[in-house]
C-alpha cells in the first residue's frame, strides 16, 4: 500500500483514548474527571440524534414554557437539558448541575447516593431560536470542584470564578457535529464521525490568531452601545489597506456557531451592555466562562470591557455580562475604545 492510502493516525484518536491518555499523565489521577467527559460526550452524541431528527418528528416549536431567563423555552432547550441531566446522574461523577434552562442548581448526589465531586454547569442548548430555521446549534458546558469545605454539594459552591474551572468546552451541532474542550492544558477539538459513532480527534492543539478580519455583534442595537463601542464600529468599517480594514460582519445569533469560527479563523465577537440588557445578554456562567477558559488556552483573550471574565466574582447563577471575546489584538483594540467612557 502507498502511503498516500494509509489512513492519517489522527483520524483513529477517539475521543475516550484522548482522554484516557491525558488521565495517565495526571499522577495521581482516579479515573473520575474522565468518566464525567464521557459523560458529557454521551449526552452530546444523544442530543446531537435529537437535532438531527428534528423536522422529522414533533421537536421543533416551544414548549410553551418562559424560562428562568425570561425568555421562550424551546421543545429541544428542555430535551438537551433533560439528556445532560439524565446523563450526569447515571454517571454518578457529578454533585450538581446548574443551566441555563433551570432556575435553581440541580444537586445530584441526594437523589443517586453516588459521591461525585465535581460540579457541571451548562447552557445545554445555545442559540435554541435558531433550531426551527436549521441553523448550527450548540453546547456549553464547564466543570468545577466541589469545594473541600462543602461536605454536601451546596448551591453556593456552584458560584465560583471562571479561574477555577479544571474543565470547559462546547459541542457545535453544525454541518458536522464537534466537540471542543480544554482541561487547562490547551484544546482540542474531536468531530463525531456518524458512521462509528465516535468523536475523533480532527482538531489538535486548536490555538487562534492574534488577529482576524472577523467582527460579530448584533448590530440592530447600535443605537443603544455605549459611544466608545459605537466609534470602534466605525473604526472597523473605515477603508484603511495595511490594517486590511474594513472587517467582515459575521453574525450567526448563535453563540457557539459564531465563538467557533472565529476561533479557528480569528475574529471578535461582542455582546454588550445594550438598552435591553444592561448586563449585556449572555450568562457569566454557562456562557461567558467556558468560552473564556477555551479562547485563553487558544492565545486569545476574553473581558467584559475591562476586566478579565475568568476573574469575575458570581454573585448570582444565572448572572448575565458583557463579553468581548476572540483574537487578542481585537480585543485589546475594543477595550482602547470603550477605555474612553466606562460602561453605565
Ligand atoms: P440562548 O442561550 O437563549 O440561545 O441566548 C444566547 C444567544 C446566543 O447564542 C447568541 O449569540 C445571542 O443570544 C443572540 O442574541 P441576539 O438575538 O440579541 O443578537
Ligand atoms: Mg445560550
Amino acid at each position: 500500500m502507498t502511503e498516500a492510502y494509509m489512513p492519517d493516525e489522527r483520524h483513529i484518536m477517539t475521543l475516550e483514548q484522548f482522554i484516557i491518555d491525558q488521565q495517565e499523565r495526571e499522577p495521581g489521577a482516579t479515573g473520575a474527571f474522565s468518566r464525567l467527559l464521557r459523560d458529557v460526550s454521551i449526552a452530546a452524541k444523544i442530543v446531537n440524534r435529537d437535532i438531527r431528527r428534528a423536522g422529522l418528528v414533533d421537536i421543533f416549536g416551544t414548549t410553551g414554557e418562559i424560562n428562568v431567563q425570561g425568555e421562550t423555552q424551546q421543545k429541544l432547550d428542555a430535551l438537551a437539558h433533560a439528556e445532560f441531566v439524565r446523563a450526569l446522574k447515571r454517571g454518578g461523577e457529578c454533585c450538581l448541575i446548574g443551566s441555563e434552562e433551570h432556575a435553581e442548581a440541580i444537586p445530584l448526589s441526594t437523589q443517586t447516593g453516588a459521591d461525585g465531586k465535581y460540579i457541571v454547569l451548562m447552557d445545554p442548548l445555545d442559540g435554541s431560536s435558531n433550531i426551527d430555521v436549521n441553523v448550527s446549534v450548540g453546547t456549553i458546558f464547564s466543570i468545577y470542584y466541589l469545594p473541600e469545605e462543602y461536605g454536601e454539594p451546596d448551591l453556593d459552591a456552584a458560584l465560583q470564578p471562571g479561574s477555577e474551572q479544571i474543565g470547559a468546552g462546547y459541542v457545535v451541532y453544525g454541518s458536522s457535529t464537534m466537540l471542543v474542550y480544554t482541561t487547562g492544558n490547551g484544546v482540542n477539538g474531536f468531530t463525531l464521525d456518524p458512521s462509528v459513532g465516535e468523536f475523533l480527534l480532527s482538531h489538535p492543539s486548536i490555538t487562534t490568531p492574534k488577529q482576524g478580519q472577523v467582527y460579530s455583534i448584533n448590530e440592530g442595537n447600535t443605537d443603544s452601545f455605549e459611544e466608545g463601542l459605537q466609534e470602534y464600529i466605525r473604526w472597523v468599517q473605515h477603508h484603511d489597506d495595511e490594517s486590511k480594514r474594513p472587517y467582515k460582519t459575521r453574525y450567526i445569533g448563535s453563540f457557539v456557531s459564531d465563538f467557533h469560527r472565529n476561533l479557528l479563523k480569528g475574529g471578535i465577537y461582542m455582546y454588550p451592555a445594550t438598552k435591553n440588557n444592561k448586563e449585556g445578554k449572555l450568562r457569566l456562567m454557562y456562557e461567558s466562562n467556558p468560552l473564556a477558559m477555551i479562547v485563553e488556552q487558544a492565545g486569545g483573550r476574553a473581558t467584559d470591557g475591562h476586566q478579565r471574565i475568568l476573574d469575575i466574582v458570581p454573585d448570582k447563577l444565572h448572572q448575565r455580562t458583557p463579553l468581548f471575546i476572540g483574537s487578542e489584538d481585537m480585543v485589546k483594540k475594543a477595550e482602547s475604545f470603550l477605555k474612553k467612557e466606562p460602561v453605565a
